[in-house]
This record gives structure tokens, C-alpha cells and sequence, in this order.
């Protein structure tokens, strides 16, 4: 019999990369999409297939992390050996604007899932991953950041997903169920939301390159970061699943690059140089023909900002023998071709219209 899985948040980056990674192992994946007035699957419409075709093993349900009632009767329904739950508000900058929904689907989501699992009497069957982030680290207690470092969170995202942290401890402490916490650092790809710093970086960039756009604005450009690939990290949230008892474990590169090494790195990759000038707020990039491509914008800074991030994932190699596969520069290439080829498209339709975009594609 197959292993049966359900993941919240299948419609974002890493539900799409665990999605595939499941079926590929031969899972029954079932994944938990939110109703939008527009399509929301684009990252997981090739793993698809039509309701009528037998042999299928993807299912959709709609459901929302704020809805304990539909979460439960899905539960109910699919039974599951595992759930991931990703689902989440999972904007940092966002999350100062909505804190009340995200405290909703980020922190009272996680409890949901539990509450489910122990009602229906699933705590003995049911495994349940939860997405923790080194965003709980927030203002920094120690460096590297592992599983004991102190918690200091410095957004309503963060503080939600520290409830949500300790939720799942607790639930594991007294109900026995198989839970784990993943705090993983940042993991990009080409699917990343394209708000997130790397994305809007690849694709800003891309475009300027090919003359769709002027300029590219971001926020604090000395920002850290511990970067690594989304789908080597899919891969650690299962294998955290298949242990003998539940853990919470650290997943990091332990290499650190600021914001704007990122910059420069995708510059690199599209055969731009950026030469720097000002300093914070007043911080510009040029490139080789004296046109200002980047801008600071200080719209883009947070109230509280996470300065400097970078996690040691020791426990993980020992235990999960974890080893990222995707360095920093093969993951600027990646993210930067995909985006390149977006951009070349979107030069098509600039220049000629829609109608010869249609005719090209
Ligand atoms: P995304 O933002 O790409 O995806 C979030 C997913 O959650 C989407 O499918 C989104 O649906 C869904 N969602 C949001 N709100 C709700 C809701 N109220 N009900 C149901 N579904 C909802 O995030 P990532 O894939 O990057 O991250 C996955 C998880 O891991 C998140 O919980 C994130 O906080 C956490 N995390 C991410 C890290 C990273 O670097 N990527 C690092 C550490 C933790 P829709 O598509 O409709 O918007
Ligand atoms: P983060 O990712 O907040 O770490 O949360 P994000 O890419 O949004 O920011 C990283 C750093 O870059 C700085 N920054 C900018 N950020 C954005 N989004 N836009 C800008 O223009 C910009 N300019 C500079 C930020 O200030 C920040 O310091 C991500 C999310 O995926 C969370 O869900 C996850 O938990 C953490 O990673 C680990």
C-alpha cells in the first residue's frame, strides 16, 4: 500500500518541490489549495491530472489554514501517514501589515493540524512536519545559530511561527504525536514568490538586462543571509518524518551572503558589472554605461529587521546525513536562467505585442 501524505501550502515553492519529491517515491499526495479568484497552481499544474483519468495519485481539496471545520473533514477523508504543514502568510515584510491573519494561519494553523490529528484519533498514526524558519532566531543570541540557540523573534510572522514551534513540542510532549519542527533557513529556486529578495533580484535584473525595465528597488542591502535550494530542503522535511523518533533539526548551508553579494552575483551571471555608490538609504548600483539599475528604497525596510542569519545544520549531516547539494553560484544560475527566459518573453510582447508573442510560442 502506498504511504498516503498530505501537504498544506501545496501551491507555494516548497510544497510544489515536495509534492513531486512524494509521488516520485511513490506517495498517494494530496495537497490542501486555498479557493482564489484566479488560478493559484501554476507551480504544481504539471503534476496534475484530470479528475476522470484512473490511476491518479494527486489530489487537490480546498481548505484554508483558517478554517478548523474543512481542515478537520480533510483529515478526516484522506487519513494520512504524514502531513506537511507549509501553508502559510509567509512574507516577513507582510506580516507587520496583516499580524492578525498571519497569527491566524501561521500560529492558530499549526494547532488546527494538531487538534485534528488528536480528535480524529490519528496521534498514533499520523506524522505532522511542521515549517519552522531561522526567522525564530530573529536578533541574534549566538553564531552559528543551532537547535539550542535562544529564540528572539523580530516580526508578527516570526512570533506566529514561534507559537507554532512550541505548539508542535508540546503536542509531541503530551499527546505522543510523531511531530517535528524543521527550522530551515532560507531556501530559494526559480519557483520562489517573486517578492522575496533572490527572486526579485533574478528577475529585476533580467529585465533591465534586456531593457523591460529601468531600475530595480530594494530595501537594506546588508542584509545576511544563509541561502541554500528549496529542493535539496524538501528533502530533509521528509526524511525528518522517517526517523525513528521525532527531532527538531536545523537545515543551513553555513555560508552567509549579504543581500547585495546577491546582486552582484546575478549581475555576474548576466555579464553586468555594478559599480556601488552612496551608502544606505542613498545607495545606488551603475552599470557600465553610468545608468543607476538599483536603488535603495526605504519603503522596502522593515520595523525590526533580521540583521544577519546563518545556521550550523551539524545534527542534520549527523543524524539526517544531510549534505546541500546546490551551492550558492549553481543557485544564482538557475534562479537567473529561469528568469532570463521569463524576461526575453516579456522583451517579445514589449516590442511586438501580444499577437507575436502568440505566433513565437
Ligand atoms: P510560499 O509563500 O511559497 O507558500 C505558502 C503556501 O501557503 C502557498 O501555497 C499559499 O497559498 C499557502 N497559504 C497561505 N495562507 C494560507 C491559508 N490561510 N490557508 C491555506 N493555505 C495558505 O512559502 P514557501 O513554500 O517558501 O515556504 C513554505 C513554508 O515554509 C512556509 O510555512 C514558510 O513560512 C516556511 N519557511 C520557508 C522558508 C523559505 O526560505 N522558503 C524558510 C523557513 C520556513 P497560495 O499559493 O494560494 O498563496
Ligand atoms: P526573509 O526573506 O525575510 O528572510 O524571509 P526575504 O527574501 O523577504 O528578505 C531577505 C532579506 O532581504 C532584505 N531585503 C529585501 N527583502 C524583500 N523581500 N524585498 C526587498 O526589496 C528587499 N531588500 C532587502 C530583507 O530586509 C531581509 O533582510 C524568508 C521567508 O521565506 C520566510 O517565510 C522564511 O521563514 C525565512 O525566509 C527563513
Amino acid at each position: 500500500m502506498a504511504k498516503v501524505a498530505l501537504i498544506t501550502g501545496v501551491t507555494g515553492q516548497d510544497g510544489a518541490y515536495l509534492a513531486e519529491f512524494l509521488l516520485n517515491k511513490g506517495y498517494e499526495v494530496h495537497g490542501i489549495k486555498r479557493r482564489s479568484s484566479s488560478f493559484n497552481t501554476a507551480r504544481i499544474d504539471h503534476l496534475f491530472h484530470d479528475l476522470h483519468e484512473s490511476g491518479r495519485s494527486f489530489y487537490l481539496h480546498y481548505g484554508d489554514m483558517t478554517d478548523s471545520s474543512g481542515l478537520t473533514r480533510i483529515i478526516q477523508d484522506v487519513q494520512p501517514d504524514e502531513i506537511y504543514n507549509l501553508a502559510a502568510q509567509s512574507h516577513v515584510q507582510v506580516s507587520f501589515e496583516e499580524p492578525e491573519y498571519t497569527a491566524n494561519s501561521d500560529a492558530l494553523g499549526a494547532l488546527r493540524i494538531l487538534e485534528a490529528i488528536r480528535l480524529l484519533g490519528l496521534s498514533k498514526k499520523t506524522r505532522f512536519y511542521q515549517a519552522s524558519t531561522s526567522e525564530l532566531y530573529g536578533l541574534v543570541q549566538e553564531v552559528p545559530q543551532r537547535e539550542t540557540t535562544p529564540f528572539y523573534p523580530r516580526s508578527p510572522y516570526a512570533v506566529a511561527k514561534l507559537y507554532a514551534y512550541w505548539i508542535t513540542v508540546n503536542y509531541r510532549e503530551a499527546y505522543g504525536i510523531f511531530g517535528c519542527n524543521g527550522i530551515l533557513f532560507n531556501h530559494e529556486s526559480p519557483l520562489r514568490g517573486e517578492t522575496f529578495v533572490t527572486r526579485k533580484i533574478t528577475r529585476g535584473l533580467s529585465r533591465i538586462k534586456l531593457g523591460v525595465q529601468e531600475c530595480l528597488y530594494l530595501g537594506n542591502l546588508d542584509a545576511l543571509r544563509d541561502w541554500g535550494h528549496a529542493r535539496d530542503y524538501v528533502e530533509m522535511q521528509w526524511l525528518m518524518l522517517q526517523q525513528e523518533r521525532p527531532e527538531d533539526f536545523v537545515i543551513a548551508t553555513g555560508m552567509q551572503y549579504s543581500v547585495r553579494d546577491f546582486v552582484n552575483a546575478v549581475a555576474k551571471e548576466l555579464g553586468m558589472a555594478i559599480t556601488w555608490r552612496g551608502e544606505g538609504k542613498n545607495e545606488q548600483g551603475f552599470d557600465s554605461d553610468g545608468k543607476c539599475v538599483v536603488a535603495v528604497d526605504p519603503r522596502y525596510f522593515r520595523p525590526t529587521e533580521v540583521a544577519s542569519l546563518l545556521g550550523d545544520a551539524s545534527k542534520a549531516r549527523e543524524k539526517l546525513g544531510w549534505v546541500p547539494a546546490t551551492d550558492f553560484n549553481t543557485l544564482v544560475k538557475e534562479m537567473t536562467r529561469e528568469d532570463l527566459r521569463a524576461a526575453e518573453r516579456d522583451e517579445l510582447v514589449k516590442r511586438h505585442g501580444y499577437q507575436i508573442f502568440q505566433q513565437a510560442e
